[in-house]
């Protein structure tokens, strides 16, 4: 018998950095419509991100006597129905949980069986037993070698479930032979360590990966690192959610990669400004910017969402610091938290200013089903929607609002925050980021510029919504 072939599918969102709200399509017509399908539709995709989905990568690199593994991404392939597939497994994202429905449903009436796994599985299990064959809950790493196992031996079970969250020391090695490296902007994509120490209360990474920080082994990651490099020459992204989360590691870990002359991103916590040590190694390394998340500069509203690292106070001599090591600094802003008052929109400007940020993301919050602020909020009765639909968190820059906030009346809210952003993304200042960023400056442009669109989208999108507030409004007052 030949081998068993199984298929593992990244599903886009019709929403956010994959979907249509991207290209503003209701709005253009004529040569804008032509250019923005065409040009632009690409700049797009690969200035967002366009990497390579690990979780996906991670398992089709698990090696099983008698299986294939293949991966379809849909941001760039059609699904191949050509093919008869043994099994087919789809990542299930919060935020994208219809569409991956939807395609599951379609394959399972043509027959093939479907595994589902990801976060929103982990974390929603009941909610998708009855969209797949079988289910996968938690980090899969290990386990999907044992559903390998079962489909060979023909006695695939219903569900798999993680007991331990995997050990990452015990080296698997990631292969890219089931990518189509072409497509991505890079497929260098690494992750060091799992899990996170913080319990801030819109995320939900300690939730699905636990608080202690697992590391993987140095060697490996070395390893890794090497043998990517003889596929893809381009820029690393190491996906750890802080990158910087045990400074002793992430010093032995780069100081050994300085040799392989490597340019990389990654997400980091500002503290890193207060050791220069670290700093210095992750500039010798080749690190050429670092996403922060900032949040609110109103420390109760930190406090008040559970985010007690980073103090504001020190905030801007570390923002500093970090630039003035030549890395460049993406900061990540959410407005609207629940202590931020309207000077928050003045305060976020004035920090801009006075740190020099190269790429500010002024973030709406939005509430994730199975986080603490999700429940929170929909005990408060401040979500806009139902608390059991959980389509409505779409994956989004800033489309519209979700909940009510706190000290701020809605409808006083949404203008202060198009207000805001109108006055940060300008072509102009997008064209001054990139000249004062200390490196990567054509990148920060097209993030800049990037921005300038994307922002200019949510401001449609956000006044339609105060209109529809305003209705419903007048509804009530008439009823
Ligand atoms: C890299 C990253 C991105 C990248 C690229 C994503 C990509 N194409 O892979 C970029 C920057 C584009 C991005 C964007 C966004 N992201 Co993001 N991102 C991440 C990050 C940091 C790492 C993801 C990752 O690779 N993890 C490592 C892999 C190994 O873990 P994993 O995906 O969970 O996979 C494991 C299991 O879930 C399971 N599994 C996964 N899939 C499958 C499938 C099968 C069949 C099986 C059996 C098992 C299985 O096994 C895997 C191995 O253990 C995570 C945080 C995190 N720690 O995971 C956030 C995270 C995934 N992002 C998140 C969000 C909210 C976003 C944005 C909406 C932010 C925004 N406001 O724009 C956008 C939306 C993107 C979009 N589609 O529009 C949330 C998602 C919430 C959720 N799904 O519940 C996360 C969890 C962070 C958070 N809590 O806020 N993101």
């Amino acid at each position: 018998m030949g081998k068993r072939s199984v298929l593992l599918v990244f599903v886009p969102a019709d929403s956010g950095v994959d979907g249509p709200s991207l290209l503003g399509e209701s709005e253009r017509s004529g040569i804008l419509q032509g250019l923005k399908d065409g040009v632009l539709k690409n700049v797009i995709k690969r200035a967002q991100f366009a990497i390579p989905p690990l979780s996906l990568m991670i398992l089709g690199s698990v090696d099983e006597p008698g299986i294939e593994q293949h991966i379809c991404d849909l941001r760039f392939e059609s699904f191949p129905l050509d093919r008869s597939w043994d099994l087919i497994g789809i990542s299930v994202q919060t935020g994208a949980v219809k569409p991956a429905f939807e395609l599951s449903a379609l394959l399972r009436e043509k027959g093939f069986k479907v595994v589902l796994g990801g976060p929103y599985v982990t974390i929603f299990p009941e909610r998708c037993r009855a969209h797949g064959d079988v289910l996968v809950i938690g980090e899969a790493d290990e386990i999907w070698k044992d559903v390998l196992a079962d489909l060979r031996h023909d006695r695939l079970q219903k569900e798999y479930r993680v007991r331990e969250l995997p050990d990452l020391s015990l080296g698997h090695s990631v292969a890219k032979d089931v990518l189509e490296l072409r497509h991505y902007f890079t497929t260098n994509v690494v992750q060091t360590t799992r899990g996170c120490p913080y319990s801030c209360d819109f995320c939900n990474v300690h939730v699905m990966n636990g608080h202690k920080v697992r590391h993987r082994n140095i060697d490996d990651v070395v390893r890794e690192v090497e043998s990517f490099l003889e596929k893809d020459r381009r820029i690393f992204f190491f996906l750890d959610d802080t990158v910087n989360a045990d400074e002793e590691y992430a010093e032995k870990l780069f100081r050994e990669l300085i040799p392989f002359n490597i340019s990389w991103v990654g997400q980091a916590t500002t503290k890193l400004g207060e050791n220069k040590r670290l700093l210095d190694v992750f500039s010798r390394s080749g690190c050429g910017a670092l996403l922060v998340g900032i949040e609110s500069l109103a420390e109760e509203s930190n406090r008040a969402h559970h985010k007690f690292h980073n103090p504001v106070e020190r905030q801007v001599a570390c923002i500093r610091a970090i630039r003035e090591a030549g890395i460049c600094v993406y900061g990540s802003f959410i407005y609207g938290l629940d202590e931020d008052t309207i000077e928050q929109a003045g305060a976020i400007e004035a920090f801009l200013d006075d740190t020099g940020i190269d790429v500010p993301g002024i973030n709406l919050l939005r509430p994730i089903p199975g986080t603490g602020v999700f429940n929170r909020l929909a005990d408060e009765g401040r979500l806009l929607h139902d608390r059991n639909d959980h389509d409505s968190f779409r994956f989004s820059w800033g489309q519209e609002m979700l909940y009510r906030p706190k000290k701020i009346p809605i409808e006083a809210f949404i203008p202060s925050y198009t207000a805001l952003t109108k006055r940060v993304f300008t072509v102009k200042q997008a064209i001054q980021r990139a000249a004062k960023a200390p490196t990567l400056k054509g990148a920060v442009l097209m993030f800049n510029l990037f921005y300038v669109h994307m922002y200019n989208l949510s401001r449609k999108d956000l006044s339609r919504q105060m209109q529809e507030l305003a209705e419903d409004k007048a509804k009530t007052s008439d009823e």
